[in-house]
């Protein structure tokens, strides 16, 4: 494995959250750390789970094996594994997992003397998953509200209780995490075709400075968000389309339970349209 010639620099000790200097190595490029170790087990622990119950299923196809959680009798209890324990745990090896990388990150984050912004970012996805798995199921008071381990059966969970709340595109919530989605694939094209665009200017001719960046954009809009802005509006955009599509997800079940067209009989309601 090639060794860039700065990594040495930075291969520093310390910055460790747990386990001090007994994992603070290397394995070729990757650092370990305690966090290292962690994720493996619940990685390896977790994908054999995966393959054990696809083994007592009905089929190897890929697109149809699915390991899916308890039946909602079981409420919140433990359920016997083959009867969606098996979900449980595959699903607490997959926090166990995701949390250690998260752990793992700040590690090197503390290592490099940098921000915390990726774990942070890490963090979020982490929580939306933990609203679909843990925090909505438990409102509702059964672990038979999570969605299933499966490639088509996870789709077809999103379809169903997409359906049992009638129509889903009148969740408000729903309506601002897709927009933040759009707004998040619309800046980075915007971002990353400008950034070729200045570096790519054709045969012969000079790359083009963060100045060229900005001019452009003041050409055609009138505004420059400049070349740090651009990067917090992608962060911004991206954390708030997840943060909203957990409200979304949250919102229904726990805090409503009729049809999302029905919600927006407040507006239809006001007193201002009384006569
Ligand atoms: C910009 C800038 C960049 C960029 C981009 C812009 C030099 C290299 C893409 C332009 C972005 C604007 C005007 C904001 C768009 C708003 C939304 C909500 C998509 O000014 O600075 O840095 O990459």
């Amino acid at each position: 494995m090639a060794m860039l010639s700065f990594e040495k620099k930075y291969r520093v000790r310390g910055g460790t959250l747990l386990g001090g200097d007994l994992f603070d190595f290397w394995v070729g490029p990757f650092y370990v750390g305690f966090f290292g170790i962690t994720t493996l087990f619940f990685s390896f622990l977790g994908t054999a789970l995966i393959l054990w119950g696809a083994a007592m299923g009905p089929t190897w196809n890929l697109w149809q094996i699915s390991i899916a959680p308890p039946d909602l009798s079981y409420g919140l209890r433990p359920a016997p594994l083959m009867a969606g324990g098996l979900w449980q745990l595959i699903t607490i090896c997959a926090l166990g997992a995701f949390v250690s990388w998260a752990a793992r990150e700040v590690e090197i984050c503390r290592k490099l003397a940098m921000g915390y912004h990726v774990p942070a970012a890490f963090c979020v996805a982490i929580f939306a998953y933990f609203t679909l798995e843990v925090i909505r199921p438990v409102l509702m008071g059964a672990w038979g509200h999570g969605f299933p381990y499966g490639i088509y059966s996870h789709l077809d969970w999103v379809s169903n209780v997409g359906y049992q709340y009638l129509h889903f595109h009148y969740n408000p919530a729903h309506m601002l995490g897709v927009s933040f989605f759009f707004a998040t694939t619309f800046a980075l094209s915007l971002h990353g075709g400008l950034i070729l665009s200045a570096a790519n200017p054709g045969h012969g001719d000079v790359v083009k400075t963060p100045e060229h960046e900005d001019t452009f954009f003041k050409d055609i809009v009138g505004y420059s968000i400049g070349t740090l802005g651009i990067h917090r509006l992608g962060l911004f955009l991206a954390l708030a389309a997840v943060l909203f599509s957990a409200l979304c997800i949250v919102l229904s079940g726990p805090f409503w339970s009729r049809g999302w067209p029905e919600w927006w009989s407040w507006w239809l309601n006001m007193p201002i349209w009384r006569q």
